[in-house]
């Protein structure tokens, strides 16, 4: 099943960010997906790559600017249709009919990085990080996807392959789902659908970053977004250990929050990962919000705790990003 009923919430005439924020949560949070249809009006005229977008998510702050929180949060049709591509496309790549995914005993992929630094000018408050902070967080993704911070191994650990600073006043801030946006990649995105290409900046609506989900055909508009003072030893209080990387490449490898289609249904449809109603914040120890076995997972990487409260994947993630690897990513 294509991906081309899926809502693509960009809306190129809308140039002011509180606008283009707003119009984006009440399309997502009201209208049915059918609407939404690619070739409507929410499209910009040159997206010729559309039928192939996958919709991307955001990491918001608590407080964010209001609509700014969850601009694309995924609706349960938009989750089913991305589960029906994934079993099927497993399907052709296997020829027979989805099975659990493989177990994990140690990293066997690799994937490159490349970083785009997105500046206004060459300063620190102009988004010019360090190339230490960036260092930094490519160990922070190891160390979490490698499961040395707590939680279950994975089969990814990252190698940090270029650095690339752009100065570009009209890339900065990087608005979610901007003319702007799609400019900024379509000039920027090195590499294949194995190659994450992490863009880091000021970004708009007080959002900690967004990424693409995986997908059949290559986007130019693939790849994570990421506050560059998140980034380890950045300035954003609270969500300054790496974290917000370590998530947005989640989502990147597939995974949903935890707290996906709430108490009931499939959830995040990973079965160690208990279900919650909502998102957690801060670090509410023994929070549990449903009535399914186990308290909410705050601390996975996939929830919205503080960095400092988040540490773990699970077995079952563990297994769905390297399944969703095998199926969009793997050459
Ligand atoms: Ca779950
Ligand atoms: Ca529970
Ligand atoms: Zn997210």
């Amino acid at each position: 099943m294509a991906l081309t009923s899926q809502v693509s919430w960009r809306k190129a005439a809308v140039t002011s960010m509180s606008l283009a924020m707003m119009a984006a949560t009440a399309l997502v949070g009201a209208a049915p997906v059918a609407a939404l249809a690619v070739g409507d009006c929410f499209e910009p005229a040159d997206a010729h790559s559309h039928a192939a977008e996958a919709p991307s998510h955001a990491k918001a702050r608590p407080g964010a600017a209001a609509g700014a929180h969850d601009p694309n949060h995924l609706t349960a049709a938009q989750v089913a249709a991305r589960e029906a591509d994934f079993a099927a496309a497993k399907r052709e790549r296997t020829g027979k009919a989805p099975m659990e995914g493989p177990s994990i005993a140690a990293a066997t992929v690799t994937i490159p990085v490349v970083v785009h630094v997105i500046r206004k000018d060459t300063t620190r408050a102009g988004g010019n990080i360090p190339d230490s902070m960036i260092t930094s967080q490519i160990n922070v993704l190891n160390q979490a996807y490698a499961g040395s911070t707590g939680g279950a191994p994975t089969a990814f650990q990252f190698q940090l392959q270029s650095i690339n600073r752009v100065t570009n006043t009209s890339w900065y801030p990087i608005v979610s789902g901007s003319s702007a946006e799609r400019s900024m990649k379509t000039s920027l995105r090195q590499g294949g659908k194995n190659t994450l290409n992490m863009y880091l900046g000021a970004l708009s609506g007080g959002l900690l970053g967004w990424a693409t989900f995986p997908q059949r055909n290559l986007s130019s508009m693939d790849g994570v977004v990421v506050l560059s003072e998140s980034l380890p030893g950045g300035t954003s209080a609270n969500y300054n250990q790496g974290d917000t990387g370590t998530h947005e490449v989640g989502h990147w490898l597939n995974l949903y929050h935890t707290f996906q289609g709430g108490c009931s249904g499939n959830g995040d449809y990973v079965s160690d990962t208990p279900a919650e109603a909502s998102p957690a914040y801060q670090c509410p120890t023994g929070r549990n919000t449903c009535s399914s076995t186990g308290v909410d997972p705050i601390h996975n990487f996939m929830d919205y705790t503080y960095d400092s409260c988040m540490y773990q994947f699970t077995t079952g993630q563990a297994s769905r990003m390297l399944s969703a690897w095998n199926t969009y990513r793997a050459s």
